[in-house]
């Protein structure tokens, strides 16, 4: 392509000045980094708004790279795109602080902002700008967050769902007809580029930290800045800081967090609630926070029993519904919506999810596992566990999970890429256990493998779990690929033998296909 120079801030303006939709963007150069959902997002807006964009991106694919073009916007190599002098650079979430060209652009003092600071930049593009509800935590984020827009749907409120959950902010406040509510789910990769700048700071209605255990350590460079990351989802808030009772660190983030006078801190617990919160009383969730006489009464949400009708009825789906429930009241939606909208809610696919059941065995898919946190929760569901586990670990150690479940496990299955860590883990912490190791050298059919490992040593009353602990990209496309790729060699396996398109394979599971032994 194709770079034309220009000198440096020509026109005076400062990008932080940049407070309104209706302010004046014509021309500003703009450098968007990443042409995913969020590149392409950010890069359609500020061409709406005349900006002059180029996009840097290691890959882009043929439709993005055809989108881009209808749009007049060009992509860039980073030397190309350090000529072009931008005055600023939006930056999607999956590039790291530390990338090259952040350091570039901060050793020139060129801003730098996340799409979601952009976004709320540009909130008022349609009128009254809606309210701002902040979710966040290290597990259990989409699901609150559809279950917090699907409350404020059932109250007759104009609401969306978007952010991390995979529907750019940009795009909820680009909605011709606007929206009273965005319940925006930020990831910590998100939130380590908000409220950095003057003019640009998120000031939420209520916002949430559902939980905190160690993820991403890699992409933040260690617990800490993952924890402050995450704690950032507080700041500003107006009316609701919710936090959760049962994870000690969640009610610290609130108490460190700078908050707008009044603002309240609401916990949530499975349970007994006090004042100010919500929380379980006899199998009834309840609300013991936004109600006049909370010190002697509580409102009733909905039962245990009912939320199990919509596959809620795991304590750590309980745990999101509360925290839901607690975002949604301090709108002012009433206890009847609250449970009109639970009634027809479905957990998404990959959490949790039955895929077959047969000769006493459950086969379960809950490959949203991508982290030791939310493997944690999944395993402590069964009482007898063949697991299925590994891929990324992204920094994070495993040995505390292994040991905390090797009671429950019946054998292991081991996929991914970071094997040494897993391996050792097992080795220490369950050194007897049926270990079976599908071949990395197998990427093209590991779920095939693990399926039909994993029913070689399944005895009646187990639940085959694909819980991994772990990312997915090393060998699956993400972790809806994974879940999906499990279903289908079920699937297949249930329908028949497998191993009759390749006799070479061991018909038991007494060998792993990658060559150890069971409980070596
Ligand atoms: N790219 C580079 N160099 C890099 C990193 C990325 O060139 O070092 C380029 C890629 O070639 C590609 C683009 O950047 O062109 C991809 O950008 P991205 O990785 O930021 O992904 P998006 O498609 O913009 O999606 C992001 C979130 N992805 C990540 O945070 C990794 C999506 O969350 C989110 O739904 C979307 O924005 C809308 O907000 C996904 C996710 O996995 C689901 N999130 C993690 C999680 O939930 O644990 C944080």
């Amino acid at each position: 392509m194709a770079v034309e120079l220009s000198g440096r801030h020509e026109h005076g303006r400062r990008p932080e000045n940049l407070t309104s939709w209706h302010a004046d963007w014509s021309s500003l150069r703009v450098v968007v980094l990443g042409a995913g959902v969020t590149g392409f997002a950010a890069a359609d807006t500020l061409a709406e708004l005349g900006a002059r964009v180029l996009v840097v991106a290691d890959q882009v694919d043929e439709r993005t790279a055809t989108l881009l073009e209808v749009i007049g916007v060009a992509t860039a190599t980073v030397p190309e795109a350090e000529q072009f002098d931008p005055e600023l650079v939006i930056v999607s979430p999956g590039f790291r602080p530390g990338h090259p060209f952040l350091r570039w652009a901060e050793r020139n003092d060129v801003a730098i902002w996340g799409d979601i600071e952009l976004a709320w930049r540009l909130r008022d593009k349609v009128g009254q700008p809606a309210e701002w509800i902040l979710v966040t935590g290290t597990n259990g984020k989409t699901t609150t967050t559809q279950l917090a827009a699907t409350m404020i749907l059932a109250s007759g409120r104009r609401v969306a769902p978007c952010g991390n959950i995979g529907i750019p902010v940009l795009d909820a406040i680009r909605d011709p007809a606007g929206f009273d509510v965005l319940v925006v789910e930020l990831s910590s990769f998100q939130l380590h580029w908000v409220n950095r700048n003057p003019g640009g700071q998120l000031v939420p209605h209520a916002s949430v930290c559902l939980n905190i255990a160690d993820d991403h350590l890699d992409w933040h460079g260690g617990a800490e800045a993952y924890r402050a990351a995450k704690g950032k989802v507080y700041d500003n808030t107006k009316v609701a800081c919710v936090y959760n009772r049962d994870d000690d660190a969640t009610r610290i983030l609130v108490e460190e967090a700078d908050v707008v006078e009044g603002a309240r801190a609401i916990g949530f617990t499975l349970g007994v609630p006090g004042p100010s919160d919500f929380g379980i009383v006899e199998g009834i969730l309840c609300d013991r926070a936004f109600l006049e006489d909370r010190r002697n009464s509580a409102l009733e949400l909905t039962t245990v029993q009912a939320l199990a009708a919509s596959g809620l009825a795991a304590p750590h789906f309980v745990a999101n519904v509360l925290a839901a429930a607690a975002l949604t009241r301090s709108i002012g939606v009433e206890p009847a919506d609250i449970r009109r909208a639970l009634e027809g809610f479905r957990v998404d696919a990959h959490r949790t999810q039955q895929v077959a059941e047969t000769d006493g065995v459950r086969w379960i898919d809950d490959s949203k596992a991508t982290n030791p946190h939310a493997a944690d929760a999944s395993l402590r569901a069964f009482p007898n566990v063949v697991w299925i586990v590994g891929g990324l670990l992204k920094g994070v150690e495993i040995g505390p999970l292994v040991k905390t479940h090797a009671a429950r496990l019946t054998a292991a299955v081991l996929i991914g890429a970071d094997r040494t860590a897993v391996l050792e883990a097992f080795a220490r912490h369950a050194p007897a256990l049926p270990l079976f190791e599908v071949s990395q050298a197998e990427t093209g059919d590991v779920m095939r493998e693990a399926v039909r490992l994993s029913a070689a040593v399944a005895k009646p009353g187990d639940v085959v779990l694909l819980a991994p602990a772990a990312a997915s990209m090393d060998q699956f496309t993400d972790y809806a690929d994974r879940g999906n790729r499990f279903a289908e060699a079920v699937r297949l396996h249930l329908e028949g033998p497998d191993d009759d398109d390749d006799p070479t394979r061991p018909s038991t599971g007494g060998q792993s296909s990658g060559g150890r032994p069971p409980g070596a």
